[in-house]
């Protein structure tokens, strides 16, 4: 069975901790999915709530003190109860703080899977790569080594989002090319995707990299399926039928579209 059609079978809890912008998109697109959202930040009750959920995603896009200290704390809980942990570091290396903090929250807890684009891994990973704000600027480099390097300096599952996305344990590497460019015309479909792994990883009874890659491939299917829709005439209205796409994309339908490549050691 595919980890899609597991997600929709367990409707899994996922507890996020994210940023003002995008919390209701990111309740919005795993209700769709089939996956149950629960967004909770208070320190009193995050190790309760992490410890009931199938997967922990944190994400740093609009931070404060409080918030890190829940993080920690939820992240902590996760780890003890072997309930998967994601980070989505957004902006790491776009300021100093952003860079500080993430450093601290990987030196307090093991992830299961970083997300990010190639600025924030590659500035969480000690290397560097041009940012702006919270997108990737400009760079050069080789990006698949940079996602090998990291997913081994962390050992997790690293995920580098761009035209194509790169997921890798450190040993082995697939390549996502479904997608579609106007999901950069939406803020917090980086975001969503972060939260969408975390459903993945719920139901991935341990394979971790196979449902991270296939989490991927699935969004980029989703999203080429609501940019062709006759309705989707600009980001507004491509918000919406992504959204539904999430929900109505079929195992069959994502089968037949994934562009999904494991490369060769
Ligand atoms: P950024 O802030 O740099 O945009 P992000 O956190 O929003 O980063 P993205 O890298 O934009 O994350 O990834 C979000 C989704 O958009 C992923 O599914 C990715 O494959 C897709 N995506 C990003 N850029 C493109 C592109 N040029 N063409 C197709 N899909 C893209
Ligand atoms: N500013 C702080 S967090 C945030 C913005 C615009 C959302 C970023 O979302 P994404 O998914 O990285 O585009
Ligand atoms: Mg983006
Ligand atoms: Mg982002």
């Amino acid at each position: 069975m595919s980890y899609l059609s597991k997600v929709r079978q367990a409707n899994p809890l996922v507890h996020n901790i994210t940023n003002i912008v995008v919390a209701n998109f990111t309740a919005n697109g795993l209700l769709a999915l089939g996956a149950s959202p629960f967004m909770a930040d208070a320190i009193e009750e995050v190790a309760d709530v992490a410890a009931m959920s199938g997967a922990v995603v944190l994400n740093i896009g609009t931070l404060n003190e409080a918030a890190i200290a829940s993080m920690i704390e939820a992240g902590k809980a996760a780890n003890r109860h072997h309930v998967p942990l994601v980070l989505d570091p957004v902006g790491a290396g776009a300021t100093a703080y952003r860079t500080d903090v993430t450093a601290k929250l990987l030196s307090e807890l093991q992830l299961t899977a970083l997300r990010g684009n190639v600025a924030e891994v590659a500035n969480v990973a000690g290397e560097s790569w041009a940012s702006k704000g919270v997108d990737a600027g400009a760079g050069e480099g080789d990006v698949v080594a940079l996602a090998i390097k990291a997913a081994q300096k962390l050992n997790c599952v690293v995920i580098i989002t761009g035209k194509e996305d790169i997921i890798t344990d450190g040993k082995r590497t697939y390549i996502a090319s479904n997608g579609h460019a106007i999901l950069t015309r939406v803020t917090g479909t980086g975001c969503l995707l972060s939260a969408v792994v975390g459903a993945f990883l719920a139901v991935s009874g341990g394979e971790v990299l196979e449902a991270a890659a296939e989490a991927l491939s699935f969004y980029g299917v989703a999203a080429e399926l609501a940019a062709e829709a006759a309705e989707a005439q600009g980001p507004g209205s491509f918000q919406i039928g992504f959204l539904n796409q999430l929900s109505l994309v079929t195992p069959e339908q994502y089968s037949s579209r994934s562009r999904l490549k494991l490369l060769e050691a």
